[in-house]
């Protein structure tokens, strides 16, 4: 991490309370109760104190110990954490920031996850290794055995109906439903920053070749009746986790038209993508497809995060 790729802000603010002989710890303290990681947090400080103090101020003893001043500035930069509830002032953390705050991969309490791409807007993540092969084999295994024909929300009815744009098959866990689940569950959540509680369960989706998930929103439009029932469950869906389970032969990418950009699926991997700000706007350079499987078959998992807890079927 470089003290210049800190928001400009937080370098001032680092700045001036080291110059009023802040010591260490309490600007620390002060930028995790502002919302920054505890080790995004330290490295940032330490990174002030050897600029802006040639004795190591933290370790002078100092007679008047002052608090840092309380205006930390917003913690728009989140190492673990892509996506956060924040106050609606607060803006996201650019991809250079979320960077440049967790290094190129970040620790979880489970695993380490390589960061692969960030991009601002719209905001989407590729992360590398989510899962581990045998996390993705297991899921697969699980679900083989109780697939059935995908459907979509009907927008006017509500119902969930079968479609010809999206011809995959797929099954779901519940939250929680076994071990494996919650770990995945837990490192979702550790990893964006969104509570457990706010995600839907995870959803299995197989295609074989030819099958396709055509562009599409994962939000839910509040303009048509038929989304009240799936907006009543937890609001608005603010984020997608997709999950690569296994290497596709041909095919298959995750496709965003209208930013040119296809992930191409890789076992363990998982695209982020969020289309929610806090002011409730919705992000539709979103609009994201399951491309058709050309040769082999594809396995993903997909996680929806919830504006709130989320308290429908299978929660
Ligand atoms: O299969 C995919 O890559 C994919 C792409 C977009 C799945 C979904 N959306 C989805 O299940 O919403
Ligand atoms: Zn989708």
């Amino acid at each position: 991490m470089q003290f210049e790729s800190l928001a400009a802000d937080l370098q001032h603010w680092l700045k001036d309370n080291i110059g009023r002989g802040v010591d260490r710890e309490a600007l620390v303290q002060s930028m995790r109760a502002a919302g920054y990681q505890p080790k995004f947090a330290r490295q940032a400080v330490d990174m002030a104190v050897g600029r802006f103090s040639g004795a190591g101020m933290a370790d002078v003893a100092v007679l008047e110990r002052p608090e840092a001043s309380a205006a930390v500035p917003a913690a728009t930069t989140q190492p673990a954490v892509v996506e956060k509830t924040q106050p609606a002032a607060q803006r996201e953390p650019t991809a250079s920031e979320i960077i440049a705050a967790s290094g190129n991969s970040i620790e979880t309490s489970d695993r380490r996850v390589n960061l692969l791409f960030a991009l601002n807007a719209p905001r989407v993540v590729l992360f590398g290794g989510l899962l581990s092969g045998e996390e993705c084999k297991e899921l697969v295994r699980l679900s083989a055995v109780k697939l059935q024909r995908s459907t979509v929300v009907n927008a006017v009815t509500g119902e969930y109906d079968v479609h010809p744009d999206r011809t995959s098959s797929g099954t779901h866990f519940l939250r929680g439903e076994n071990a494996l689940i919650r770990t995945i569950e837990a490192r979702i959540s550790e990893l964006v920053g969104v509570p457990v509680d706010h995600g839907e369960p995870i959803q299995i989706l197989h295609y074989l070749p030819g099958a396709e998930y055509k562009p599409h929103f994962d939000f839910f439009d509040p303009n048509f009746e038929g989304n009240d029932k799936v907006l009543a469950m937890g609001g608005q869906r603010t984020a997608t986790v997709v999950m690569y389970l296994n290497d596709v032969a041909a095919g298959g990418s995750t496709v965003f038209p209208d930013i040119g950009l296809d992930v191409l699926p890789r076992e363990g991997n998982a695209v982020y993508f969020a289309y929610a700000t806090p002011d409730g706007q919705l992000d539709r350079r979103t609009l994201h497809g399951g491309s058709p499987v050309a040769e082999g078959e594809k396995w993903i998992a997909t996680k929806w995060l919830r504006e709130r807890p989320y308290t429908g079927p299978s929660a």
